[in-house]
Parts: structure tokens; C-alpha cells; sequence
């Protein structure tokens, strides 16, 4: 049998075992484990969260691993359903289509497929696509999108099963998803057999310098398996003999990284340049030293102590109170500084999966966004803080009739 859970108590990069716990958010359920009424009064399975710093490589990733099984067979986040996330791929199709010149022979695969968002955009351009998801849900909405996908997790079998069947790629993708794979050397050894000899490998994820200087500590939860700075994940490119040939930092996500990657020999243009001045600058800002991950946590807990005493102001002035979001982030939030029903009455959210559902842990209801202006609570905790601006701007007329919303990360604002 599979266990639920496994200690990771070596570097999942350079296997070091000098890893240095910085932050404990303590024992909560999978933060897309969102319940059925039926099943509130069941007993939530809960897993360890907690954060880690290597000594040797300056990899940051949590000290356990819960098996994907669990977190991503059924999964209820999509992209789709925010604009930003949709400019963001349609702007990363169009740069890689400019760059190599796809065309209809041209493979495009996607690694974490999820509902077949990103690959619309590159049959749009005319090449043939396939998504890889172990998601069995959201395949079939793929498949509905015309986006073909494999049911499957990645690493070095599926790999060579699809390079069989479908030939090799010429553009691999990977947004979001490689902080969510334990074995991140089966990835490469995957890529070495299913890309073509000049193909491109792309791959987006939220980047730890944006995480580590606005306090996104909410962004670390059992899905996210490694949070990465450019210079442990250069050290792992190259030892897989790639190269990465251009890197650009994203707004997305609260601050992402953008990067491609070739072959060290491969045909192309390459601007090293950049990934050498943020390794700098990840050093110069103290991504490799002890101390700033420990003063990280102190900033931490005092933005546990701020958000619940605003809210406990509020309260006390009998105000409503809801939150607008519920992302998997809004749920370590509320689990860790311990915001429950009582202080959220309930969550608005945009996802129909998530609607009618009530939030792990705490147990907070989601409703559909329509609900906001219907019953006009005096503040809207956002908890999706990523994507406040299209929010606010969305929820204008809420904002109108005098509501407010609290913007909690990095630091608490009232808007
Ligand atoms: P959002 C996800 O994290 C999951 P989450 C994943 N593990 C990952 O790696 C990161 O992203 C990067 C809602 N919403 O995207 C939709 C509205 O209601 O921040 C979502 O439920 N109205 C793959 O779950 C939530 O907010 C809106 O107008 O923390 C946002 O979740 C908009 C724009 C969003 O991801
Ligand atoms: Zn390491």
C-alpha cells in the first residue's frame, strides 16, 4: 500500500541532509481539500506544513511529501476562470511561437495540462498539442476544449511511453507544476527522452525571491513540493546537460519566473546574461543565508497577530465580514492565523467546482461571486491577493455602495 504521506529529509536537488526548518505552520488538511456538507462531521486527515532551507544548494522545500494521488486525482483548480492567468499563456504561446516559428507539424506538450488552457493558445497557432494531467476530471473538459491529454503523473516512464506514441516534442511546457513533482530529476530524464534535439523546454513557477521579500507564506502548502531560486535550479538544469537560455521575470501569481531551456549544444539565440544578474541579486538579498529566512518568519507571525486583531476590531463593531477567493492560499491563511466562520461568514469564489463547498480545515462555505452584491458585507477579506486588482476592478459597483476589501499580503491594506 501507498503511504499518505513521507518524510523528505534530504535535499531534493543535491541530497544534502543539512536542511534547516524555518517555518512550522503546523498540522492542516491538503489545501485543495475542499468538503461536501455531508461530510463536515468526518474526520479531516491532516499533514504536516512546514518549510526548510538547504544548507548546501539554498533549495527551500517542505519537510514532507503527501502522495499526489491524493492532492491532484480530482482536482478543482483551474486556471481559466481569471483573465490574468489566460493573458499570461496566451502572451508565453505567442513569444515561443515567434521564437521557433511553430507550424503544423510542430509538437506542443504540456505538462500539467490541467483544463487545456495553455495549449489552446498554441492550436491557435496551428500546431498539433497534448496535455499530460493526472487530473481524470479535468482531462475530459481538456478533451471537451479539443486538447488530447494522458491521465498521467510525469516522470521518466510516461515520458517514454508518449515519446513511443506521439513522437518527440518540439516544445515541452511546465507552468505551475514542477514545485508540485517530488522527483525532479525523473522530470529532466523525462525531457532527455521526449524532447526533440533543439526542442525547447519552458517552465513558469512562482519565484521564491517575489515569495520571500512580500511575505507570500501562504503560497507554501503541501502542493508545492519546492520553492526555487534561479541558483540551485541552474546547478540542476546543467547537471542534466541543459542550459537555461532565457529567463524573465512575471507578475503572475504574485511574482513568477519565466524560463526556457535548450540542450547545451542546441540551435538558438540565448540571453545568459539575466540569469547571472538575478543570481546576484537572490544573493544580495539574502536568499542563501540562514538569517533572512528566520527574519522571514518573524514578519510572519506579526502579520498573524495584525490580520486577526483588524478583524477582531471590525467584529467587535458588529461588521460583515467575508472572504473573496478561495484559493488554495486562502486556505493555509485561514488555517494558519486561525480564521474561521465566525469571522468569515462565508467565501465567494468564481469556480463552479468550488461552489457549494465548504473550505478544508475550517469549514468556511463557498458561494458563487454574484453573492458579494446581494448581501453587500461591509469588507471582503481577499484571499486570491494575487489577483486583487482584477477583482477590485471587477467588483467596482461593491466598492460603490461603500464596501471595502482588506488585501492581506505583503502587508495588510485597506482599499
Ligand atoms: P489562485 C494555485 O494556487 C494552485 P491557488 C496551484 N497549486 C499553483 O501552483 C498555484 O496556483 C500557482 C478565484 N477567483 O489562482 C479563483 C475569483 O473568485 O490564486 C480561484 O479559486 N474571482 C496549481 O489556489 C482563486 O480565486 C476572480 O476574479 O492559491 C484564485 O486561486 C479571480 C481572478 C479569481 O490559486
Ligand atoms: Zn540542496
Amino acid at each position: 500500500m501507498i503511504k499518505d504521506c513521507k518524510l523528505q529529509n534530504n535535499c531534493r536537488i543535491c541530497h544534502s541532509k543539512r536542511l534547516y526548518k524555518f517555518l512550522d505552520l503546523g498540522s492542516m488538511p491538503i489545501p485543495n481539500g475542499f468538503l461536501k456538507k455531508e461530510q463536515l462531521n468526518k474526520r479531516e486527515k491532516k499533514y504536516d506544513l512546514a518549510c526548510c532551507f538547504c544548507e548546501k544548494c539554498g533549495l527551500v522545500q517542505l519537510s514532507n511529501v503527501v502522495n499526489p494521488e491524493l492532492m491532484f486525482k480530482n482536482y478543482v483548480y483551474i486556471p481559466s476562470t481569471a483573465k490574468v492567468m489566460m493573458n499570461n499563456f496566451s502572451n508565453l504561446a505567442y513569444q515561443i511561437y515567434q521564437r521557433i516559428r511553430l507550424n503544423d507539424k510542430s509538437l506542443v506538450i504540456d505538462i500539467g495540462s490541467n483544463d487545456g488552457s495553455l495549449l489552446t493558445f498554441f492550436k491557435g497557432f496551428g500546431c498539433r498539442v497534448l496535455g499530460i494531467d493526472p487530473a481524470e476530471n479535468l482531462a475530459k473538459v481538456a478533451e471537451l476544449n479539443g486538447v488530447p491529454t494522458e491521465i498521467k503523473l510525469f516522470g521518466t516512464r510516461t515520458a517514454k511511453t508518449i515519446a513511443r506514441k506521439y513522437g518527440k516534442a518540439d516544445v515541452i511546457t511546465a507552468t505551475n507544476v514542477i514545485a508540485h513533482i517530488d522527483n525532479l530529476h525523473q522530470v529532466f530524464q523525462g525531457i532527455i527522452h521526449l524532447l526533440s534535439k533543439d526542442g525547447l523546454f519552458i517552465t513558469e513557477f512562482p519565484y521564491l525571491l517575489d515569495l520571500m521579500t512580500k511575505n507570500q507564506f501562504d503560497t507554501i502548502y503541501h502542493e508545492h513540493l519546492s520553492y526555487f531560486s534561479l541558483k540551485p535550479w541552474k546547478t540542476l538544469v546543467e547537471s542534466y546537460g541543459f542550459e537555461i537560455v532565457g529567463a524573465e521575470r512575471r507578475q503572475i501569481h504574485g511574482g513568477s519566473i519565466r524560463l526556457i531551456h535548450q540542450r547545451k549544444r542546441a540551435k538558438g539565440k540565448r540571453s545568459t546574461k539575466v540569469v547571472d544578474y538575478l543570481i546576484s541579486l537572490e544573493e544580495e538579498r539574502g536568499l542563501y543565508n540562514k538569517k533572512s529566512y528566520d527574519k522571514f518568519a518573524k514578519r510572519i507571525s506579526n502579520l498573524k497577530v495584525g490580520l486577526n486583531g483588524l478583524l477582531a476590531s471590525l467584529k467587535i463593531k458588529r461588521k460583515k465580514i467575508v472572504g473573496y477567493g478561495a484559493a488554495a492560499k486562502g486556505n493555509v491563511l485561514t488555517n494558519f492565523f486561525g480564521i474561521g466562520p465566525k469571522l468569515l461568514d462565508y467565501i465567494v469564489d468564481s469556480t463552479s467546482y468550488k461552489q457549494g463547498l465548504y473550505t478544508p480545515g475550517k469549514h468556511i462555505p463557498v458561494y458563487p461571486e454574484s453573492r458579494l452584491l446581494i448581501d453587500m458585507p461591509d469588507y471582503a477579506l481577499i484571499l486570491a491577493w494575487n489577483f486583487s486588482d482584477e477583482i477590485i476592478e471587477k467588483q467596482k459597483t461593491f466598492r460603490k455602495k461603500g464596501g471595502k476589501f482588506i488585501i492581506p499580503i505583503p502587508k495588510i491594506k485597506i482599499v
